[in-house]
């Protein structure tokens, strides 16, 4: 008997042709909008294996679903998932790493540019028929090239992000890392700095840090405060990481230039949300991975994991909170 996956999100004709090769699946068909936590906890009831795109995997969810074994996710963050509770019921929880990176990477560099250079506020501009009027002083931005980026979190996707800003705009590129990392330094010249002075001289800061509980609300209002008021600040990892509440009052005060936000403390933003009003500030719908070709690999990386961790071979991206 070829063991029941639940596919929790459409994916492409490949990734489930792959699966179908090896699974009974199911698949959530409604390309409109995500499935709710009711809805997948109705689906999973005799599923083994789910593939999970960026869904709860809460104790309870885990409850209504009692013969799950493994949880392959297609995102590289597992913040999402409830790892005390897949470890009780010895369940199986892997990611997609790598394949991401420069996808991500390029879309940091799309927001450092767009808030720098105003890009949004521009084309709003252009497209408002505005242009005729002339295009004052009061919109003219910073220089990206050869300004100085501060990297928060130095992993995988926090080198593609310096490689770019290094190689392609000469910036002068430091970081802070819970661990410095002699060798990245080396080979990408990169500089390590404490937080607070990494704060204090950057002119863009990219946060790119997993969200943990070390993590959670790291940058705050004594955080923005340490900033330059030219300081240009980008989330591209979770939302949860920054103190919203104490972004948008930089941002507001103008306490700080502006910032490229890709997450947010909740997700789909609201519409009422502040951050939506300012001028000053690029949204994205978190879609740092999302190319046609990324998201694909991703499934496809992901869908390998589920059918190794069902079949009792070891994935080769096992969580490693995870890893035995
Ligand atoms: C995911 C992400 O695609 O990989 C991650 O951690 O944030 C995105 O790339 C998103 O979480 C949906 O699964």
């Amino acid at each position: 008997m070829r063991p029941k996956v639940y596919i929790s999100s459409k994916v492409s004709d490949e990734v489930k042709a792959y699966l179908d090769q090896y699974c009974e699946c199911e698949m959530w068909q409604n390309p409109e909008r995500a499935i709710t936590g009711q809805e997948l906890a109705e689906k999973i009831g005799d599923v083994e294996g789910l593939l999970a795109a960026g869904n709860a995997i809460s104790e309870r969810l885990l409850s209504a679903a009692p013969k799950l074994r493994a949880v392959s996710n297609i995102s590289v963050g597992y913040n999402h998932n409830d790892l005390d509770a897949m470890k009780k019921r010895g369940i199986i929880g892997t990611h997609t790493p790598y394949v991401l990176d420069e996808t991500v990477a390029d879309l940091t560099l799309a927001l450092m540019l767009a808030a720098a250079r105003r890009v949004t506020e521009l084309h709003n501009l252009v497209r408002a028929g505005e242009w005729q009027r002339g295009v004052g002083e009061q919109l003219f931005g910073l220089d990206v090239h050869h300004a100085k980026l501060g990297i928060i979190g130095m992993g995988r996707i926090g080198e593609q992000i310096a490689k770019r800003a290094k190689f392609g705009f000469d910036m002068e590129v430091s970081y802070y890392n819970r661990s410095r990392k002699p060798e990245t330094e080396e080979r990408l010249g990169v500089n390590y700095m404490a937080l607070n002075e990494l704060l204090e001289q950057s002119d863009f800061i990219v946060l790119m840090t997993p969200l943990t509980p070390e993590t959670k609300h790291m940058i705050g209002e004594e955080q923005f405060n340490r900033m330059k008021r030219t300081a240009i600040f980008i989330n591209v990892s979770r939302g949860e990481t920054v103190d919203e509440a104490a972004l948008i009052e930089a941002l507001r005060t103008k306490r700080i230039y502006a910032a490229g936000l890709d997450v947010y403390e909740k997700e789909p933003v609201s519409p009422d949300n502040p951050l939506l009003q300012l001028d000053n500030v690029v949204t994205l719908p978190h879609i740092g991975s999302a190319t046609k070709k990324t998201r694909n690999d991703m499934a496809m990386v992901a869908a390998r994991n589920l059918v190794d961790a069902l079949y009792g071979r070891e994935p080769q991206y096992v969580i490693p909170e995870l890893k035995n």
